[in-house]
């Protein structure tokens, strides 16, 4: 079964759009100085002089306006976008449903806290949630303020549901920088070194990643792999819950075989245990489907959201089964911000734009089109071990030429040479040795055409 959005389903009633995807910032690629330029490198300074350490900085450029698929830098640089902010901006930076109702929203009130008195925005992303999310059980939702939060709080539901303490969650997962999310990722650093002691009963086991996996191998024998770990080392009566991202994020963009997530939350169903998609990266349109589990059809109990949800507005989620989802006491769930009113109307105006401009099918597309000029490159370049991905989530694994090996030195290079050349593309990957693009949902086709020949143009550079 395979979900897609439909354009249109829900029409716009409170906003008269006429111009939803069309961003008045010039769509182009233009260098008018170095990247980055005098007046980045002066604010670069003075963030140096005031900002913690352990803040990172992909690009030391700052961004005046954003728009479509560019960021315009304050020196006047128009740079394509081929990262939207990590999966974030996937209707556009300042989309117009997203200024009109959060500029509305501001304007009647900011906060109340949903806990203290509600309002009906927050229910209206729950409904949302309720009808996009796979599946078409009873559910329910609750809000939070980041993937972090949402995670956390997917397994104090899990667990208050079965009583049990056990997480399983996979070699390259990552889950955030809290506490217990830190626990659930897997790589040391940046996440967590020198961080711990981390949150007990969190159990890893291999991940089905096809590139690095025994030839062959499918999805069905890479989850018996796995499950027989966890039989074995944890006992199925432990386990709350089984957390994974279908497709892995910061961990390498790793599509598992066929079957292996299917086979997850079989055997989760068999051993009363709690399914968990970690949808936070993949969600929201960014595959080619409302989620990553649609393409197979699998219908995780519960499922975070966040990034995506709010064109670039804080706003997370956790949507499952009613009977799992209430299972915490009344008052058990919650936080000051979660669900803040000016976040859901962001929400309904990103959900809202994704549904008009049938985003899901523009993913699908995007994913044609990087894919068929990312398969031509690895012909070309035999640093290239591998592409993979789905919709408009899409990444390379460089390797050293016939081997596994990771090339993060080639990886960073070819990073490098894109920046200074006014593409913005991030890295991922335990070894740092993928490149991962995910454009704009709305990133016109011929920025995404150029993006693609700065990245060609970075490859032939490293020869
Ligand atoms: N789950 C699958 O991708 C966030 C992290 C960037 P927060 N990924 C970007 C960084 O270096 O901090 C993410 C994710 C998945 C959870 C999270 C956490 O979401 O909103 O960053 O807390």
């Amino acid at each position: 079964m395979t979900n897609h959005c439909h354009a249109g389903f829900r029409r716009s009633i409170v906003l008269a759009m006429t111009d939803l995807g069309g961003p008045s910032l010039p769509q182009e690629r233009r260098l008018v100085t170095a990247v980055p330029g005098p007046r980045s490198a002066a604010l670069m300074e003075r963030r140096n002089a005031v900002v913690a350490r352990g803040i990172g900085t992909t690009l030391p450029v700052f961004v005046e306006r954003a728009g479509g698929g560019v960021l315009v830098d304050v020196d006047g640089n128009s740079l394509i976008d081929f990262g939207s902010g990590i999966a974030v901006a996937s209707v556009g930076n300042a989309a117009d449903a997203v200024v009109a109702r959060v500029q509305e929203q501001v304007a009647r009130f900011t906060h109340t806290c949903f806990m203290v008195t509600p309002y009906d925005g927050y229910v209206e992303v729950c409904e949302a949630l309720d009808r996009l999310t796979p599946g078409d059980h009873e559910k329910r939702s609750a809000l939070f303020n980041s993937g972090a939060e949402a995670v956390e709080n997917a397994v104090k539901i899990a667990r208050a549901h079965t009583k049990r303490q056990a997480v399983v969650v996979f070699d390259h997962g990552y889950h955030g920088r809290t506490n217990l999310t830190m626990a659930l990722t897997a790589k040391n650093m940046p996440y967590k070194h020198s961080f711990g002691p981390f949150a007990p009963e969190v159990y890893r086991v291999p991940m089905s990643y096809p590139f690095r996996d025994p030839a062959g191998m499918t999805g069905e024998q890479a989850a018996a792999r796995a499950l027989d770990l966890v039989e074995k080392q944890v006992g199925a009566d432990n386990v709350a819950c089984v957390v994974i991202e279908p497709i892995q994020g910061e961990g390498g963009f790793v599509v598992p075989a066929p079957g292996f997530l299917a086979a997850l939350s079989q055997w989760c169903t068999d051993n009363g245990a709690v399914f968990v998609a970690d949808e936070i990266q993949s969600g929201f349109a960014r595959t080619g489907d409302w989620f990553a589990c649609d393409h197979e059809g699998v219908v995780p109990d519960l499922v975070t959201t966040a990034k995506g949800i709010a064109g670039g507005l804080p706003l997370a989620a956790v949507t499952g089964r009613a009977e799992i989802m209430d299972a915490p006491h009344v008052g058990g769930l919650g936080g000051t911000y979660g669900g803040n009113p000016v976040a859901c109307a962001a929400a309904l105006g990103a959900i809202e734009t994704m549904e008009t401009l049938d985003l899901c099918g523009r993913a699908r597309r995007i994913g044609e089109v990087m894919t068929a000029r990312l398969v031509e490159l690895a012909s070309t370049y035999d640093v290239i071990g591998d592409v993979r991905g789905r919709g408009a989530m899409v990444a390379v694994e460089l390797t050293r030429p016939g081997t596994l090996e990771p090339d993060a030195a080639a990886t960073a290079a070819v990073a490098k040479a894109c920046h200074a050349d006014g593409l913005v593309v991030l890295t991922c990957g335990t070894h740092g040795n993928v490149l991962r693009l995910l454009p704009p949902l709305v990133m016109p086709e011929h920025l995404l055409d150029e993006g693609l020949g700065v990245l060609e143009k970075a490859f032939a550079g490293l020869a």
